[in-house]
């Protein structure tokens, strides 16, 4: 099977155990994440065949990351690089509000270049996954990622954007006048309805919001709502997808692993319909489980959800 290729940062995460206020020291536990990173491992769980490509520090962190890809079945094309990996610290103020801080400037992963971006491997890919997080971490990294979109588009490899806008980044302007170019040539985008305005202000419903971004070049649109499902507009047809009711634990990677969903069905060449679904039921495993991408299920978990037993005998 082709891979699905994607480039992008992997962070250290410090995260508190507990919650309450950081201020009054805690022990933290060390994790990874990253929007794109997040993508393979879910693919590779699902039983698809995913690459990373990107910059890791020459250290202990880098080593665990490279390592924490490989167990996930993951194939790395890592750059090693003096500089330090991205920290992202997860402090858990109330049970509720959390509190994300980054230490993400002059770091291994904002280095990322145009040069590191092997060719052959993007224009045999069976689809690119890139993300808005990676455009935002520097000059580097954005002429990086539009460098493996030409090689896709002149390669006719798809491209799928996950728009991912990061607040903590940049601004909207800066992200709408970087990620705009990129939409026109993606043929699948994902986004939410937040996201999608910044794309295209002015449209409002999914449906409208949908519309406008195929309109831009993109032959489909997969809006994200939450609680409420999912709308897509995929060739002119429109799915619509509710959400499967969980208990919600941590959302955080929810959306990555979303578009994951997707990506290991279109990998696995099934139609919409199923697509969609196991976006959603993704989803839900990441809002019901802790961490980023650590519960994410395997193929065979598929319908874990569908039993309302607490526990299986
Ligand atoms: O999508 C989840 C990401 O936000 C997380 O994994 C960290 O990549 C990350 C980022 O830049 O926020």
């Amino acid at each position: 099977q082709r891979s699905l290729v994607t480039v992008g940062e992997v962070l250290a995460v410090l995260a508190a155990p507990d919650v309450g206020p950081l201020t009054l020291g805690s022990g933290l536990r060390l994790g990874l994440a990253g929007a794109e990173s997040n993508v393979a491992a879910a693919v590779s769980r699902l039983g698809g065949s995913a690459t990373w490509i990107g910059r890791v520090s020459d250290d202990a962190l880098g080593d665990l990351i490279l390592r924490e890809l490989r167990a996930e079945g993951v194939t790395t094309v890592a750059v090693r690089d003096a500089a330090p990996t991205s920290l992202l610290l997860r402090e858990r103020r109330t049970a509720t509000h959390s509190r994300t801080r980054y230490y993400r400037t002059h770091t291994a992963g904002s280095r990322l270049s145009i040069e590191d971006i092997p060719e052959d491997l993007v224009a045999g890919a069976a689809v690119l996954h890139i993300t808005g997080i990676t455009p935002a971490l520097g000059e580097g990294p954005s002429l990086a990622v539009t460098r493996a979109v030409d090689i896709a588009v002149d390669a006719g490899v798809p491209v799928s954007l996950d728009i991912n806008y990061r607040s903590l980044l940049w601004s909207e302007a800066d992200a709408r006048r970087t990620l705009l170019p990129l939409l026109r040539r993606s043929d699948l985008v994902f986004a939410g309805p937040h996201e999608a305005r910044l794309a295209v202000p002015g449209a409002e419903e999914p449906e409208a919001l949908a519309k406008a971004i195929c309109e831009l070049g993109p032959t489909g649109a997969v809006i994200k709502l939450g609680v409420e499902g999912a709308y897509a507009l995929l060739d002119g047809q429109e799915l619509r997808q509710p959400a499967v009711p969980v208990t919600v634990h941590d959302t955080v990677g929810a959306g990555d692993a979303f578009a994951a969903g997707y990506l290991a069905e279109l990998l696995a060449g099934e139609p919409p319909e199923r697509r969609l679904r196991t976006a959603v039921l993704l989803g839900a495993f990441a809002v019901s489980t802790t961490g980023d991408w650590e519960g994410l299920p395997r193929r065979h978990e598929l319908d874990l959800l569908d039993h309302h037993d607490d526990i299986v005998r």
